[in-house]
């Protein structure tokens, strides 16, 4: 028996749940934690809502409430979603709870004391108006990479995480001045300290995941620079140290420890020390994978400076878009669980979720495939196996499991892949191939329908009774075993399925190897899947494109009143795209406008930095027919020297635009993380196609 410490990346208390949340984190981590617990291990799930924070506190503002009402209605949102899919969490706490300031702040103290957080001064902005400091999303701006309109700590339109100095045109968000640049002393965590041992720890690592152990080497191959701490401002865990008034631990520098006070919350309650699932058991973060980087490298760094335990896994959830384009909860481009499980069973979101794509790839929710995937593989195949099964064994055996004699080769083929079954499901389970598991499971089901088929059981019972026994005594034996190797897919049907066999619901793993006895009697069949019409899918399509529309027109709708982000500068963007609108739907372009942007490979002959900037790099860059100036965001990952002589791909006809009071007429492609293309094949000039 092993114990398991399992977390769930904690929602922020500034909306409620929607698919994506269910997908990369919550469904994955409740398979987990139900199949361990059914295969014995003692397993302790936690999670809390993320209540700190620039969002929730600007929000508050802009509602004219303080913080804490805005957390509380969200964190009562988010536990009903999370409980209305069945997430069978251990316990839900808050990071506005006092346990958690205090575990959060002796942490912070115990690193401090270490030497492993120094003050230092820096720059920040400061609103003279409103007379506070403007952290993270309390200033909006220019980016300085894109030029497009962005916020405090990150430009939604480019990707960046930004710095709030580095906004050009910054303006308070609350009352729209210009703020001035002022001294204030701030705490930084020695993450560059933990570099050696972050390396070994995540080269090391057994359990990684390969999309979590590359994105962390890539940001360990660049360096780690000391993490900021803390914030000046109201809403928050205060700094626990003399002279800090006025300054709150960030949130990212307590928001993992609610993993840990969320458990000890548990402990508690329960009288079970978390520590032992901790220090002695596996650990296991589930997160989305835009928070790889705060777990594989930050929250280890805290955790070693505390003298802690590493997690064993990190498992990390890729994306899910919505009918073939990014989900946007701002242009209401979102299925709300609530919503969802107003119109459906949980459990058919549960299936979909997971039997979708395996989780280390982005995938799509489409309403047509959900209803395809519920109707094809829910109702025809596992639906219509039990069905058939429990409706033959009332009508032909009494509702009793019949006798097993002189089975054929079907039969015993059909026998040993029953037996088969829980071992394959369960490996694949405990190695978090949720979606390769419950492929078997319908395979089989499928092989289970088949099988019926070719012993013809409503004839064989008028020609040959020990054939038609066999196959229903087989049968019933899936079934028994589909409700227990079920149970930590669709918890509910699960359930349903042991009421029609008549067996308990509390079942382990195991308990599906074991067959039931020849006059086991079973209860009456209920329709256990229904199929979906299509009327109701497209009536579910309807209403999302008219959120959509409503959303672009500006009119109230749900996501206003559910999830009231600021709308500021979205409405040209939302003009632009009902000009275009089917083009937008699909988030496709047609070939005219992807032939608008002309990219030519160009030679860079000059490069130098930009002072006052740590990213931004001057170039002068050779296209063939003239030498262009672009300002480039290249600057952390490369030295101007490591670029000069480079071949590269650049877009030539930007409108100039000036950043950093320098001009720039064209656009460096690059990825993501700023790594630039080196077409070395290609001659300088040369125009992509
Ligand atoms: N509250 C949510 C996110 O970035 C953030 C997770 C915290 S986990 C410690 O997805
Ligand atoms: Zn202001």
């Amino acid at each position: 028996m092993t114990k398991i410490f399992i977390s769930c990346a904690l929602p922020y208390a500034n909306g409620p749940c929607h698919l994506g949340h269910l997908r990369s984190t919550y469904i994955p981590a409740d398979i987990y934690a139900r199949y361990n617990r059914m295969a014995g291990n003692e397993v302790l799930m936690v999670c809390a809502t993320d209540e700190h924070g620039t969002p929730i506190a600007v929000r508050a503002d802009q509602e004219g409430k303080e913080p804490i009402e805005i957390a509380k209605r969200y964190h009562d949102m988010i536990a009903r979603d999370i409980e209305s899919c069945d997430i069978s969490l251990d316990n839900f706490a808050r990071t506005s709870d006092e346990l958690h300031y205090k575990i959060s702040q002796d942490f912070f103290l115990y690193l401090y004391n270490k030497g492993l957080i120094y003050e230092e001064a820096i720059q920040q902005l400061y609103c003279e108006n409103c007379g506070k400091f403007l952290p993270d999303r309390y200033v909006e701006g220019i980016c300085p990479v894109c030029g497009s309109e962005a916020r405090g700590d990150h430009c939604e339109s480019c990707g960046r995480a930004l710095e709030p100095t580095e906004l050009l045109e910054p303006h308070c968000l609350t009352c729209g001045h210009t703020p001035v640049i002022r001294d204030s002393t701030q705490y930084f965590f020695k993450l560059s300290h933990f570099q050696d041992q972050l390396e070994e720890y995540i080269s090391t690592n057994e359990y990684l995941p390969p999309n979590v152990r590359n994105y962390a080497e890539n940001w360990l191959k660049e360096g780690l620079e000391d993490w900021i701490m803390t914030r000046d401002m109201k809403w928050g865990i205060p700094v626990p140290l003399e002279g800090a008034e006025g300054k709150v631990i960030y949130v990212w520098g307590e928001a993992f420890i609610g993993y840990i006070s969320s458990a000890a919350a548990w402990s508690r309650r329960t009288g079970i020390p978390w520590e032992d699932y901790w220090n002695d058991g596996h650990i296991v973060h589930f997160i989305g994978k835009d928070i790889i980087y705060h777990h594989s490298l930050f929250w280890p760094a805290m955790l070693l400076g505390h003298d802690c335990k590493l997690p064993d896994d990190i498992f990390a959830g890729e994306f899910l878009s919505l009918e073939g384009r990014k989900m946007s909860t701002s242009k209401n481009w979102v299925v709300w669980v609530e919503d969802f499980v107003k119109d459906f069973d949980s459990d058919l979101l549960r299936y979909y979720l997971t039997i979708n794509a395996p989780l280390n790839k982005d995938t799509d929710f489409s309403w047509d495939d959900f209803g395809r995937r519920i109707n094809d593989e829910l109702a025809d195949v596992i639906g219509n196996f039990l069905h058939r099964t429990f409706t033959f064994t009332k009508k032909f055996f009494d509702g009793k499991v019949p006798e097993y004699k002189d089975p054929s080769e079907e039969d015993l083929e059909f026998e040993k892949a029953i037996k088969e079954l829980p071992d394959t499901v369960g490996e694949l389970i405990s190695t978090m191939k949720f979606r390769e598991g419950l492929v078997e499971i319908v395979k089989t089901a499928k092989k289970g329908n088949k099988y019926f088929n070719d012993q013809e059981p409503w004839k064989a019972v008028k020609e040959d009774m020990q054939k038609a026994s066999n196959c229903l005594y087989l049968s019933n034996q899936l079934c028994k075993a589909l409700a227990i190797l079920l149970k930590p897919y669709i918890p509910n049907k699960a359930d349903a399925i042991c009421d029609i066999i008549n067996i308990p619901k509390d079942n382990a793993w195991d308990d599906s190897k074991e067959f039931l006895e020849v006059g086991h009697e079973i209860n009456k069949a209920k329709p256990l899947f229904k199929k979906i019409e299509d009327k109701v899918i497209q009536a579910q399509k309807e209403k999302l494109y008219a959120n959509l529309e409503e959303s672009e027109t500006g009119k109230d709708n749900k996501s206003d009143k559910k999830d009231n982000k600021d709308k500021k500068g979205k409405t040209d963007k939302n003009n632009k795209s009902k000009k275009d609108n089917e083009g937008e739907k699909m988030d496709l372009i047609s070939i005219d406008e992807f032939a608008k942007v002309e990219i030519k490979i160009g030679k860079i002959v000059e490069c130098e930095k930009i002072e006052k900037s740590n990213k931004l790099l001057k170039t002068q860059i050779d296209i063939g027919d003239k030498t262009i100036q672009v300002i480039a965001g290249l600057g952390k990952r490369y030295a101007p020297e490591d670029l000069l002589g480079k071949k590269v791909p650049v877009v030539t006809n930007l409108k100039p635009a000036k950043l950093m009071g320098e001009l720039s007429e064209g656009m460096i492609m690059a990825t993501e993380s700023a790594a630039i293309l080196t077409p070395d094949d290609c001659e300088i000039g040369e125009l992509l196609m």
